[in-house]
């Protein structure tokens, strides 16, 4: 329906959700965000899923909150409704692989989304930037604590305080995206991506992704530790044995993503 704020739809074993309100870029109010939350938590509760695509339009991703909703807001408002945290955190809690397919504008929130995700694939017109500051907020969505874990304090601040916006190719360059794509060509790969990752063992992918993101909280000691139980815990997977013994085998794995 037109008026859907997201749509939703499989592949294979790829869910796909695309932010659907191309009038205002993609502007994430809450309802869309309410929408994106419950979506994302289905696919991740669906056995026949194995990783999940984020994308918008041509034109943006996403250009940030509603400013439109928030223009009025109280701090009352916002305290008692748990603005963000409500529902932009919800994607905290998805366990499989999430990539973001970012083509245009992905600005303020709609950077925060894509930072958000694990992994990010930038077509050429990508455009990403944290322009909070010019509307004298700050990016509340993640974005100061994720932005600088990705690229570092410098251009971070630089982001931050100057509203600067970098290009896919900066994006790319400063580790903030996986890879860059011709526009025409975003769906298409981040498909090809999301479905050669599904095809692999999902409790491992798992465990992998759980692992990576503590490697952004701990530190290195507690990290490794928690990698190597995560390590051990494989050898109690049906998957794990199988992998290897294909491999003995010469045979191409059956995972049964147990
Ligand atoms: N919110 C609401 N409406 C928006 C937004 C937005 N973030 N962005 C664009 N729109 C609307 C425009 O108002 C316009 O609507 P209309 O046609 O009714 O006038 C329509 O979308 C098209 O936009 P433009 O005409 O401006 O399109 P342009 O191609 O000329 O410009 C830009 C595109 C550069 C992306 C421009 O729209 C822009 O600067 N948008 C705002 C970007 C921005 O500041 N984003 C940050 C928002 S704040 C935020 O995300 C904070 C999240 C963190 C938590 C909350 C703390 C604040």
């Amino acid at each position: 329906m037109a008026d859907d704020l997201i749509l939703v739809r499989t592949e294979g074993r790829v869910g796909v959700i695309t932010l659907n309100r191309p009038q205002q870029l993609n502007a994430l109010n809450d309802a869309l965000m309410d929408a994106l939350g419950a979506a994302l938590l289905a696919l991740d509760g669906d056995a026949t899923i194995g990783a999940i695509v984020i994308t918008g339009s041509a034109k943006a991703f996403a250009a940030g909150a509603d400013i439109a909703a928030m223009a009025d807001w109280s701090y009352m408002d916002v305290y008692q409704s748990d603005f963000i945290t409500r529902n932009w955190e919800t994607i905290r809690r998805v366990r499989k692989p999430v990539i973001a397919a970012v083509a245009g504008f992905a600005m303020g929130g709609g950077c925060e989304l894509a930072l958000a995700c694990d992994l990010v694939i930038a077509a050429e017109s990508a455009q990403f930037a944290l322009p909070e500051i010019k509307l004298a907020m700050l990016p509340g969505a993640g974005g100061t604590q994720r932005l600088p874990r990705a690229i570092g304090k410098a251009k971070a601040m630089d982001m931050c305080l100057s509203a600067r916006a970098l290009s896919a190719d900066e994006a790319d360059r400063y580790g903030l995206v996986s890879r860059v794509v011709p526009d025409a060509r975003l769906l298409e790969e981040t498909l090809a991506l999301a479905s050669r990752i599904a095809t692999y063992s999902l409790p491992a992918l798992m465990a992998i992704k759980e692992s990576v993101n503590r490697a952004w909280e701990a530190s290195l000691t507690e990290g490794i530790g928690f990698e190597r139980r995560q390590l051990h815990a494989r050898f109690a997977s049906e998957d794990a044995h199988e992998g290897m013994h294909a491999f003995l085998d010469k045979r191409k794995p059956v995972f049964t993503h147990r």
